[in-house]
């Protein structure tokens, strides 16, 4: 089949953010669009032609439409060998996973991650490189390059492919495998993790979970796994059908998103489990009885308990996480003798870290918790480890953390994010705080001291890379901290994330409500970046 060269011309906006290109879906619907940045990706990835590439996404509106466009032009791009998971579903994890099982040479996920599905709402496109993580600057740079000069792309002419049943069709000279999107993560989670103390845990009598898939792109995936492999009882996953448009909702797994999830775990009838993960399945929430785990607690956790898990039992070679992430991390590390890294936000920053084997485990505050295992942050892996800990522990998830927090104390940890904002004024307020950056260490705001204030800039220890303006770090004496940074995955407006961490030694104090234990940093945060002053809002729009 002969393929065919279009003509087009450059969008200008075709920058990727923290994660991959993020866009309305009437933007990826203009025609060309979605062509020129899939083009500007074969055009800077020569290892694809004659290579096999991984194509899944998370199953939201326009997913089906941009499958059979980006088959067509990989088709026409020279591309052997098309691996797509059946009704072009596959979640991030699975994709990082399928890319370094089959050594492809890179893999296309499409999705917007936590943010909203459906006509109106967001659609999204990342590249995968050949270690399985999201690409690293070096090539999102070169991908946008491309995309400001791009003048034509190629194309087939040919019908959509059947993407639901599984099996072997051909486009053009490409051949596709449509293969089944649970079958080979599934099992890498066999190989870590204890499925016979999880099974026993189901089967105890005296255990009661549930996991809030949000109709997002993890219901396959938690239901053959937990409820098929490991016999939770049917109905364990709520939520379980992905939908185009997650059922209304905004696949998010936090406190506020998930709202339904929290309810079961409070109360006389609570959960002692529940978990959720997000649109493409790489975040996670872990709940308790009463209990809310923070990531960055999570992470820790994990670290210092990683060895009960069979594939972590040698121990960790190191962690790291990102910068507005809390510290807590940072003092399991200590104790172990490890290395605890602090990457800027945004996993391709884990990628050189976890391929040079300087650190097992990573995690962002943001529900986000990975290791070694892929190249990707993993939402169900994260359930699993939890789920691991408490069989083994045979602990609650509350006696588990408050115990970490008696060993190690505790860093209170609290994300304001305003959402929607101005963008001139999220800008306004950036600058100014540059502005004030050098005259505040020393500086004494409320009962705390500055020690430090920059604006980070991380070097990539493995290959020197440098990433400069990665967000307002203002470190207190005694560990406390005000990290600010704008997002970097929205598509209107600008949102604002204010991170606020104190840390407190004495376990007396270890159960006070975490936004009173935190107000006076939060007023500092506040007045400092004058947020009210600047962007018009009193209160966040979220709170996690
Ligand atoms: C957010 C999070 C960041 C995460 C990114 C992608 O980015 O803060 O930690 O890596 O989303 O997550 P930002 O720039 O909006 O703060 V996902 O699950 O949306 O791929
Ligand atoms: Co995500």
């Amino acid at each position: 089949m002969q393929s065919t060269i279009v003509d087009t011309k450059p969008f200008g906006d075709q920058k990727p953010g923290t994660s991959g290109l993020r866009k309305k879906v009437r933007t990826f619907q203009q025609p060309h669009y979605l062509e020129n940045f899939v083009q500007a990706i074969f055009d800077t990835q020569p290892a694809l032609a004659g290579g096999t590439l991984v194509v899944g996404g998370d199953g939201r509106y326009y997913n089906r439409e941009a499958i059979q466009i980006i088959l067509r032009m990989a088709a026409a791009n020279g591309v052997a060998t098309a691996l797509v998971g059946q009704g072009g579903i596959l979640s991030t994890p699975a994709v990082s996973c399928l890319i370094r099982k089959y050594k492809t040479q890179g893999g296309i996920v499409l999705s917007a991650s936590h943010n909203p599905g459906g006509p109106d709402e967001d659609f999204g496109i990342k590249f995968n490189t050949d270690n399985g993580g999201p690409a690293p600057a070096s090539v999102t740079d070169a991908i946008y390059d491309r995309t400001k000069t791009i003048a034509q792309y190629k194309t087939i002419d040919a019908a959509d492919l059947d993407l639901d049943e599984i099996g072997k069709a051909a486009l053009g000279a490409m051949r596709v495998q449509v293969i089944d999107p649970v079958a080979d993560y599934a099992e890498l989670m066999e190989h870590l993790f204890d499925f016979n103390a999880i099974h026993h845990l189901f089967n105890s009598g005296s255990f009661r979970m549930r996991f809030d898939a949000m109709h997002a792109v993890t219901g396959p995936y938690a239901k053959e796994i937990l409820e098929n492999c490991l016999g939770a009882e049917p109905g364990t996953v709520m939520n379980g059908e992905p939908l185009p448009d997650f059922g209304h909702g905004h696949p998010d797994p936090n406190l506020v998103h998930a709202h339904d999830l929290v309810e079961l775990t409070q109360g006389a009838a609570a959960l002692d489990f529940g978990a959720a993960s997000d649109g493409d399945g790489d975040r996670n929430m872990i709940l308790g009885r009463e209990f809310f785990v923070t990531p960055s607690d999570s992470l820790a956790v994990l670290a210092a308990n990683a060895h009960l898990a069979p594939g972590y039992k040698a121990g960790i070679t190191g962690v790291a996480r990102s910068m507005p992430t809390s510290q807590a991390a940072d003092r399991v590390a200590e104790s172990l003798g490890v290395e605890c890294y602090e990457t800027p936000t945004g996993w391709k920053f884990f990628g050189n870290l976890l391929d040079a084997g300087r650190i097992t485990l990573c995690g962002e505050e943001s529900f986000g918790t990975g290791s070694d295992h892929v190249r990707e942050k993993d939402g169900l892996w994260a359930v699993l480890f939890w789920l691991n800990l408490l069989a083994v522990r045979r602990q609650s998830v509350a006696e588990i953390v408050t115990e970490h927090w008696r060993r190690f104390g505790r860093n209170y940890y609290t994300r304001h994010d305003y959402e929607g904002i101005d963008s001139d004024a999220a800008s306004g307020l950036v600058d100014h705080l540059r502005i004030l950056l050098p005259d505040l260490p020393g500086k004494q705001l409320g009962a705390y001291t500055v020690a430090y204030a920059d604006d980070f800039s991380y070097t990539d220890p493995v290959d020197g890379s440098v990433a400069t303006a990665q967000g307002i770090r203002i470190g207190f004496e005694g560990g406390s901290r005000i990290v600010m940074r704008l997002s970097g995955t929205g598509t209107s407006g600008a949102t604002l994330r204010v991170y606020i961490e104190q840390y407190e030694p004495d376990p007396a104090r270890h159960d006070l409500p975490v936004q009173e234990a935190l107000a006076p940093l939060i007023l500092i945060a506040r007045e400092l970046a004058q947020i009210e002053a600047r962007t018009g809002r009193a209160e966040p729009d979220v709170i996690t």
